[in-house]
């Protein structure tokens, strides 16, 4: 059982007093290089100390292939030792203070026992994710035929109750969203009739949206494949906006960054979400191929820092109820789960510090006058900048460490937490 903080104050501090003369020069440099382009780098930090991301509890462990996990010795197993893991993380690195939990993994007999664990942790619950992708021991009906959009009743109660539940749990743990990925779909043409299961799922979906407490949302995750692979029911963009749209003004879209066919221009997306005032929230991962679930600026940075430059843009132009929440989804096969966490918080808010440093007047006159290259330098320029010195005085200034990852490999963490821990077992790991 998780009790308090890992790490002792003297642990960070110690840790900041042999980097903080190098931070504060390279800090002192980049201010000099900005303060030239008309940019208040205090201005700056600030608004990278307001930025948060929350972590996913499935992200904690190991994940795996459909052929294989490999587990590490002193993972966890438990969302007890999650919380201890995610906890490890805030402190050193002071970006990620919630964490987004799937039900039933996550499932427990005393929810305000475990959001006070959360709490002593420095801990809150970000979204509640429900889980009809898969079946669960002892359960009335089967999702193999698909959930909120099977074509028995039966099935599409039980997904419905499902989803009401974790709205209960989220309510006591504390959390304002409900995030709901269904994996319906087919794997043949003509399997199933493509208008009618978008209707069932619509019905069934307004059932749950009609549980959500007033000020609550439901995030509509869609994705193009995957379980299904010829269709999905809320495949993309466009369906999802649908059903936020036929749902009601609680309903925002999801963007998994992995979710979209190959190529996709997901930075216009979110400009246009945003456009519709349906513009929910992010799943941060990369991919190269597929759904990779790949480390968040692993493969792609400069899409991440796109992404970001148009959340910018959305800030300067809201929307009624503009507030997206900020979530990573990955699954670690080969990394540490917590330096994976680590390193991709680092990305997600270095990339949106990247963005805050574009000549939004400079790209505006441009775009305006047809300037192609001008344009597209302003953003090239922010994108150049190494952020690095921001961040980690931001990080340092919040209470974490100058460098996360250095002082987490001094600390021998999962060593101990092998002595404690039980062992996970062998098998496929999750999607
Ligand atoms: C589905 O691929 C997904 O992105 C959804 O967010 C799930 O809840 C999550 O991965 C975990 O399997
Ligand atoms: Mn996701």
């Amino acid at each position: 059982m998780a009790n308090g903080p890992a790490l002792t104050l003297d642990q960070i501090g110690s840790h900041n007093a042999e980097r903080i003369d190098a931070l504060a020069e390279d800090y002192a440099a980049l201010d000099r290089q900005l303060a030239r382009r008309g940019v208040d780098i205090a201005q700056v930090k600030s608004a990278v100390a307001t930025f948060s991301v929350a972590v996913p509890s499935w992200g904690a462990g190991r994940g795996g292939t459909r052929f294989a996990k490999f587990p590490i010795p002193g993972e966890p197993t438990n969302i007890h030792e999650k919380l201890e893991d995610c906890g490890l993380i805030q402190q050193l690195g002071q970006v990620t203070p919630r964490v987004s939990p799937h039900f039933p993994w996550d499932k427990v007999s005393d929810y305000a026992a475990l959001r006070e664990e959360a709490a002593n942790l420095g801990l809150g619950f970000d979204a509640v994710n429900s889980n009809t992708f898969q079946d669960q021991p002892g359960q009335a009906h089967s999702y193999r035929s698909g959930s909120l959009s099977s074509t028995d009743a039966d099935v599409r109660a039980q997904a419905i109750d499902h989803n009401i539940e974790c709205i209960e749990i989220g309510r006591q743990l504390g959390s304002r969203a409900l995030t709901v990925w269904v994996g319906d779909g087919t794997n043949f043409p003509g399997q199933q009739h493509l208008g009618r299961s978008l209707d069932r799922y619509l019905d069934a979906a307004a059932q749950v949206y009609a549980a959500l407490p007033g000020d609550w949302r439901m995030l509509l995750e869609h994705k193009l494949f995957e379980p299904a692979f010829y269709s999905t029911v809320i495949s993309d963009w466009g369906s999802s906006m649908m059903a936020a749209q036929e749902l009601g003004p609680k309903a925002m879209c999801l963007i998994d960054l992995g979710h979209h066919a190959p190529n996709v221009n997901i930075e216009q997306i979110v400009a246009r979400l945003h456009k519709a005032g349906k513009l929910g929230g992010f799943h941060f991962n990369d991919s190269k191929y597929g759904d990779d679930d790949l480390d968040a600026g692993a493969i792609n940075p400069h899409q991440l820092f796109l992404i970001f430059n148009e959340l910018v843009e959305a800030a300067l132009e809201p929307r009624t109820g503009f507030d997206p929440a900020y979530m990573i989804d990955q699954s670690h096969n080969v990394t540490d789960p917590i330096e994976s966490m680590l390193c991709s918080a680092e990305a997600i808010v270095g990339s949106f510090a990247k963005a805050l440093l574009v000549d939004r007047e400079a790209l505006r006159a441009a775009q305006e006058s047809n300037d192609a290259i001008i344009a597209f330098r302003a953003l090239r320029r922010a994108y150049d900048t190494d952020v690095a010195p921001i961040v980690a005085l931001a990080r340092a200034e919040a209470g974490g460490a100058i460098d996360p990852l250095a002082l987490y490999r001094t600390l021998g963490w999962r060593e101990r937490k092998a002595q404690e821990r039980n062992t996970v077992g062998l098998g496929a790991g999750i999607v």
